[in-house]
């Protein structure tokens, strides 16, 4: 998970931080991170089929401790398989069928502690967990989409686009993508570390000022990251001095292959090749345009796309190409990343059974087809909820509800000008997608859609739940999101 050895070297530069410093500010969250974390206090029940929703009740607890403060949730799920990541994801699978296999023993043997211990090691997130969780924060009123591939590649896109501020998340692999702020370890109170891409080149012993993000990428590539294995024999502050030296992945390549020390075959070259565009221009969901888009601009003229292009055109390493009808329903959660089967049908069952209607292929179906729209959309419930605007151009963020109103970005528009407070308040200048070094701002602004050039809508909190429910004076449900703080002190680990 995430980029071999890379946390704990970035340690002095992880600031102690409180969540409030993002108050006003929209923070996304790697939705699977908190699955994790709330699996793991119902890893006996989750193993045994006992049914359970407590990782639920840690989701929700996380959230309403982020309304307290006034920080702006944005909750990104992940969504297929990247064939990419299929070999770390045979891994993890095998690691977690062993566990399984030795927790029920165990169980037998009436060993219930140890036995915990393994189930901890063996639970498994599916998109129906995270599709009930995203059921109930769309009733919260909270920004949630399911990626279309990786959650870590679509956060980094909000990143780019101004969406969102900073990250929530556990995993490492955000620093590669090029995310700004990322703040890691967050205890229940709103502790945590925060790591800003501008401080990196402050990083004692792994200098990084003189580093592109081309050579972060190739650095996480070559120390071991979930796309590529790693070079056996180089750890973290070796691959930082290789690449510090030799700069491109066809210089640091020679010199691996030229010495026999590293075993590197010459087929790696395309596995590290095709790892370093993952990091790049990994497909995501464009919330605007409502389909799939690059990472960044593709650059058909960069010569490591062109040769891709030669023998795969659709480049589907980068995650395979899906119809905008479906992957916008992927993203509201209405179909199944995987299956792309209604959520709905599957309700409470293993989402791998097959429900009465169900998307086999992607040549079924014609994204101007009458019926496949109605099809994909016709069974949708928990969407019924929010209303959603005519004019779709106008349509920049997730989901709409009935705390959010769209207005555009510096003031204007209903609530925002009257509640000037709550706006957002970007730091605009530094997130931008990483073109250039790494500690420094890029210079070239992220390519917007068409509609975007004359209008640019954020969809913004009228008010965050909170204050509403006070203001309405609801106060069963306030009692019902209502955080209260506690004392705790989460002290740094780093992975
Ligand atoms: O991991 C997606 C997110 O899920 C990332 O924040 C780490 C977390 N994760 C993944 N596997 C585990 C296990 N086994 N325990 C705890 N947390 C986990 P990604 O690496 O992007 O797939
Ligand atoms: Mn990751």
């Amino acid at each position: 998970m995430g980029i071999q050895g890379l946390l704990p070297v970035l340690r002095p530069i992880s600031e102690a931080i409180h969540i409030k410093l993002f108050a006003r500010k929209r923070v996304g969250i790697d939705g699977y991170s908190w699955l994790h974390k709330g699996a793991f206090g119902c890893a006996l029940e989750l193993c045994t089929g006992v049914p359970t929703s407590r990782y639920l009740d840690y989701f929700i607890e996380r959230i309403k401790m982020l309304l307290y403060y006034d920080v702006v949730p944005v909750v990104v799920f992940d969504g297929a398989r990247l064939p990419m990541k299929s070999e770390t994801e045979a891994t993890r699978r095998e690691s977690r069928e062993m566990y399984l296999e030795k927790g029920n023993k165990l169980l037998k043997e009436n060993h219930q502690s140890h036995a915990v211990e393994c189930f901890q090691r063996a639970v498994n997130i599916t998109p129906m967990m995270a599709h009930k969780v995203s059921q109930v924060l769309m009733t919260m009123g909270i920004d949630v989409i399911v990626a279309p591939y990786e959650a870590d590649a679509q956060l980094a896109w909000f990143c780019f686009q101004n969406e969102i501020d900073a990250v929530i998340t556990e995993d490492s692999d955000l620093i590669a993508y090029g995310v700004n702020r990322i703040i890691y370890k967050m205890g229940r109170s709103g502790d945590g570390f925060l790591i800003s891409r501008k401080n990196l080149g402050a990083v004692e012993g792994l200098a990084l000022s003189h580093f592109t993000q081309d050579m972060l990428q190739l650095m996480s590539i070559i120390a071991g990251c979930d796309f590529f294995p790693g070079v056996r024999g180089l750890g973290i502050k070796k691959a930082h001095e290789m690449v510090k030296r030799y700069r491109t992945l066809d210089r640091v390549f020679w010199h691996l292959r030229n010495n026999p020390k590293f075993q590197v075959e010459q087929q790696d070259f395309e596995k590290m090749a095709k790892a370093l565009l993952t990091f790049k221009y990994q497909r995501v969901y464009d919330h605007r345009c409502k389909k799939l888009a690059y990472l960044t601009p593709l650059l058909e003229s960069d010569p490591l796309v062109h040769s891709m292009m030669k023998v795969d055109p659709n480049l589907s390493f980068l995650g395979p190409l899906i119809p905008n009808e479906i992957v916008e329903g992927i993203a509201l959660g209405r179909l199944h990343p995987c299956t792309w089967e209604s959520m709905e049908e599957n309700d409470g069952c293993n989402p791998r059974v097959k429900s009465s209607r169900t998307w086999t292929s992607s040549k079924n179906l014609s994204t101007n087809s009458p019926n496949s729209k109605t099809n994909c959309c016709s069974r949708i419930r928990i969407l019924d909820f929010f209303q959603k605007p005519k004019n779709s151009a106008s349509l920049t963020s997730i989901v709409t509800s009935p705390w959010m109103s769209v207005m555009p970005v510096g003031g204007g528009g209903g609530g925002g000008s009257k509640r000037k407070t709550e706006q957002r308040e970007h730091v605009q200048d530094e997130n931008k997608a990483p073109a250039h070094s790494v500690g420094m701002d890029s210079k070239s602004p992220p390519k917007k859609c068409k509609k975007e050039h004359l209008e640019r809508n954020v969809l913004q909190p009228k008010t965050n739940i909170v204050h509403r429910l006070w203001s309405e004076r609801n106060v069963d449900l306030l009692d019902a999101f209502c955080y209260r703080p506690k004392e705790e002190n989460v002290p740094i680990d780093g992975r």
